[in-house]
């Protein structure tokens, strides 16, 4: 018999990824979608099987973790060895703008997922991994942050995550439940959503670079983050569930790196050469060489620009993650550094800008249904 999981969030960057490494284990795989006015499953569309085939291995339900009812039936329905809440409203700036929604479903969220678990009679069955988070840690109390750094949050998304974090470890403890956290620092890939700001810097210079964009405006890029490959962190997911013992982990490469050398080495990996002048959001990137002749930008343009904007209210500074505890216990081991991920990152938005230009050179534009 092959194991069942059941995976909130499988249309986001995490459970795409995710729902592919579980299938190829031999995972009967379950995910949760939204429904929404327009499809929004293209990360795993490659998966997808038609409902008329028998013996599907993926199966979608419709659902939302703001209602308790639909998440209880699905899961009594799937009756999952394992669930992966991935779901999230996970946009840190975003959640300034919607607090309470960020509350409901990041912290409440988890909440009803466990008591769903405890009423159906599941604890004993069914494994639980809550999708924790470095932003836990927020203002800085200890550097590399580690599984007992205290937490400091600083946005409503943080503070929605740090509940999700404490019921999680209350379930585990008061029920006895397989229940737990892994505290994930950040990890980007060619699926990140494009407003997160590795993926908004690789497809502007990838634009930039062809021709199709004349600048890219940033907020903060003195933030520092230890940035990971979303294909490395998926395993760990994974790991922290197959354990004699339930605990908590923190997943991170153990380097960190401003938001302003990110861009560099986005614009490094299509061979021109970017340097930063004037301080604050005054500051400004100017193209000083391009060794690539494919790209026809001129030296001394201004392509990178501050507008704050992008500022949040309570900013994260620097986050730094110490993954000795997972390396140890999980035998965990990322495959990519953060070289490893700017390329993967840039190839990949590269080759979707060539086809978005020619598909506009061959006359195949967006159709215009209001003309
Ligand atoms: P994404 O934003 O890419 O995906 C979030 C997923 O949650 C999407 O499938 C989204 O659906 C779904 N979702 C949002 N709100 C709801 C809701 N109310 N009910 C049901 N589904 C919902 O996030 P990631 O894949 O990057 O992250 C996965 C999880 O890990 C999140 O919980 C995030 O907070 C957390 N995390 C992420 C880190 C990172 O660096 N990526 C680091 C640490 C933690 P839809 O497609 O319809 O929008
Ligand atoms: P973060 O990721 O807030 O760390 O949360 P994001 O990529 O949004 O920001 C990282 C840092 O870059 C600075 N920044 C900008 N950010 C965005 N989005 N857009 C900009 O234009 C910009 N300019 C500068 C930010 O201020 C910040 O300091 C991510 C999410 O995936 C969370 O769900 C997850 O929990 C954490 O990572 C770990």
């Amino acid at each position: 018999m092959s194991k069942v999981a059941l995976i909130t969030g499988i249309t986001g960057q995490d459970g795409a990824y995710l729902a592919e490494f579980l299938l190829k284990k031999g995972y009967e795989v379950h995910g949760i979608k939204r429904r929404s006015s327009l499809f929004n499953t293209d990360r795993i569309d490659h998966l997808y099987q038609d409902p008329h085939v028998e013996n599907r291995n993926l199966i979608l339900h419709y659902g939302d973790l703001t209602d308790s009812m639909n998440l209880t039936r699905i899961i009594q329905e799937v009756q999952p060895d394992e669930i992966y809440n991935l779901a999230a409203m996970s946009h840190v700036k975003v959640s300034f703008d919607t607090p309470e929604y960020t509350a409901n479903a990041d912290g409440l969220g988890t909440l009803r997922i466990l008591e769903a678990i405890r009423l159906l009679g599941l604890t004993e069955k069914t494994r639980v991994y809550q999708a924790s988070t470095s932003e836990l840690y927020g203002l800085v109390q200890e550097v590399p942050q580690k599984e007992t750094t205290p937490f400091y949050p600083r946005s409503p998304y943080a503070v929605a995550k740090m509940y999700a974090y404490w019921i999680t470890v209350n379930y585990r403890e008061a029920y006895n439940m397989y229940a737990c956290n892994g505290i994930l620092f950040n990890h980007e890939s060619p699926l990140r959503g494009e407003t997160f700001v590795t993926r908004k810097i690789t497809r502007a210079v990838s634009k930039i670079a062809l021709g199709m964009q004349d600048c890219l405006y940033l907020g903060n890029m003195d933030a520092k983050r230890d940035w990971g490959h979303a294909k490395d962190y998926i395993k760990a997911m994974w790991l922290i569930l197959q354990q004699e013992q339930p605990e908590d982990y923190v997943i991170a490469t153990g380097v960190t790196t401003t938001v302003r050398d990110f861009v560099k080495m986005a614009f490094a990996e299509v061979g021109i050469e970017l340097e930063f002048k004037g301080e604050k959001e005054a500051e400004v990137g100017v193209i000083k060489a391009c060794s690539n002749p494919e790209y026809q930008v001129a030296i001394g343009t201004e392509v990178v620009k501050v507008d704050p904007a992008y500022y949040r209210p309570t900013e994260v500074e620097l986050l730094i993650g110490d993954p000795t505890k997972s390396k140890e216990k999980l035998g965990w081991e990322p495959e990519y550094d953060l070289a490893g991920l700017v390329k993967d990152m840039m190839e990949s938005d590269v080759k979707l800008m060539k086809k978005d230009r020619y598909l506009k050179d061959g006359g195949y534009e967006v159709l215009n249904y209001f003309e």
